[in-house]
């Protein structure tokens, strides 16, 4: 990939369309023309309802759709096609989590956390240990927004039952301790998920060296279509999960006050799926894996690390999160002195830079680090040093268009 700006215009018809800069990658990253065209192929020519029907346009419409199945298995190394869950998003795989394993959850039992965690995947366990008289505690993290490994100790303990912790922080960039919090829980008997809805998109996904039960990501952040996701689920935990929603083609017998339940993981797919959403991200997988996932961290610690080292030297401007480039995700967090982030975002955007701006719904990540909001940026393949130029040329516009005089 020699000429990154050019070849992002080819593929990325929303780069090509509009002359700006994206950098909100941890939100959402365009689509390549490879998915727009897999979705659009599929809807002309095969689409039809899976596991339904006896004639061949569904029984083909239900093998494209399992082979995504199969796509995201060897993605993510996990170790059979059971083992993969469909979801709505990560939002919605735990959610779903925290209903299917609540069961073995009892009053006094404690759930781990840490203050690095998006939203959702705090109110999901906040709602599970309400409903059963468990604790949630969180993991402590340092000023750069690193898991205090030091301290995990403290909170995981025996009364541990499960650890959730996100694999890379979308508000602080910082890359978390995840294999020392695995074994730690392993230690005391707690089950792992990990989330990983910042970490699929940009680097090596394998369940089975990280040795976690569960792992949740979306497809809209890595080249996907939105409105889908995955619950990764170990087999050996399927036998402690039961059904998140009930209806049709997660059942195998239904009586007149009774069913059995298919096993997994249509178990924990009721109803018809977004058929077409998985089809496209079964070639957003394909994209990721002709680009190859090692290159796509390689060229992205790069960028990350030119932004960090220009943004940083721009008087007024803060970068949150890790110093070390090698602890940080392809994201920056950043303040700039005595302006509201919203403003930063409204005025980037008037010089064609997207970045997003707030709490990146991670308040009590913000409040622990006595941040109400920051700007972020953040960054994936198609992004070029240019970009990067960009926002800083930017950046320093800020306080002189605000009135704060020329720095
Ligand atoms: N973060 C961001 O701008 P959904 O919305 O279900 O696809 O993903 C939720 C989610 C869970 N965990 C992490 C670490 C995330 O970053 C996100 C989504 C977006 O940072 C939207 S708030």
């Amino acid at each position: 990939m020699k000429d990154i700006k050019n070849w992002a215009k080819d593929n990325f018809p929303v780069i090509n369309n509009n002359d700006i800069s994206y950098l909100d990658n941890a939100a959402t990253t365009q689509k390549p023309i490879k998915v727009i065209e897999a979705v659009s192929e599929y809807s002309k020519k095969f689409h039809a309802n899976i596991h339904r029907g006896a004639y061949s346009l569904s029984v083909n419409a239900t093998i494209k759709y399992d082979s995504v199945r199969k796509k995201v298995k060897d993605f993510i190394h996990a170790s059979s096609d059971e083992e993969i869950v469909f979801t709505k998003g990560t939002t919605e795989s735990f959610n779903l989590l925290a209903y299917s394993y609540a069961e073995n959850i009892t009053a006094g039992d404690e759930i781990v956390i840490s203050y690095s965690e998006h939203h959702s995947n705090i109110l999901p366990w906040q709602t599970l240990c309400k409903n059963k008289g468990a604790i949630l505690k969180y993991l402590d993290i340092d000023e750069e927004g690193i898991i205090d490994i030091e301290k995990i100790s403290d909170t995981i303990t025996k009364k541990t039952k499960l650890v959730s912790v996100t694999m890379i922080s979308n508000a602080m960039g910082a890359i978390q301790p995840v294999g020392e919090i695995i074994k730690a829980a392993h230690e005391v008997g707690a089950v792992v998920a990990l989330d990983a809805a910042q970490s699929a998109p940009h680097m090596k996904i394998d369940v089975r060296e990280l040795d976690c039960e569960f792992l949740a990501f979306s497809a809209h952040k890595m080249f996907g279509p939105t409105g889908v996701g995955v619950l990764y689920a170990k087999k050996s935990m399927h036998n402690r999960l039961i059904p998140y929603q009930t209806g049709g083609d997660m059942i195998e017998y239904v009586e007149l006050q009774s069913y059995t339940h298919a096993p997994m993981p249509s178990m924990l797919e009721a109803g018809s799926p977004n058929i077409e959403g998985i089809i496209g991200f079964g070639a957003a997988i394909d994209f990721i894996e002709e680009v190859g996932i090692d290159e796509i961290e390689k060229m992205e610690k790069e960028l990350t690390a030119y932004a960090v080292d220009k943004m940083g030297s721009i008087p007024e401007v803060t970068v949150h999160g890790p110093k070390d480039i090698d602890k940080r995700g392809a994201l920056i967090s950043f303040s700039i002195k005595d302006v509201h982030p919203h403003d930063v975002a409204s005025i980037l955007d008037a010089g064609g830079v997207c970045v997003r701006a707030g709490h990146h719904c991670a308040q009590p990540l913000m409040k622990r680090l006595g941040l109400i909001s920051t700007s972020r940026a953040s960054f994936s393949i198609y992004n070029t040093k240019e970009d990067i130029d960009k926002l800083c040329e930017n950046i320093r516009k800020v306080r002189k268009w605000l009135g704060y005089g020329s720095k």
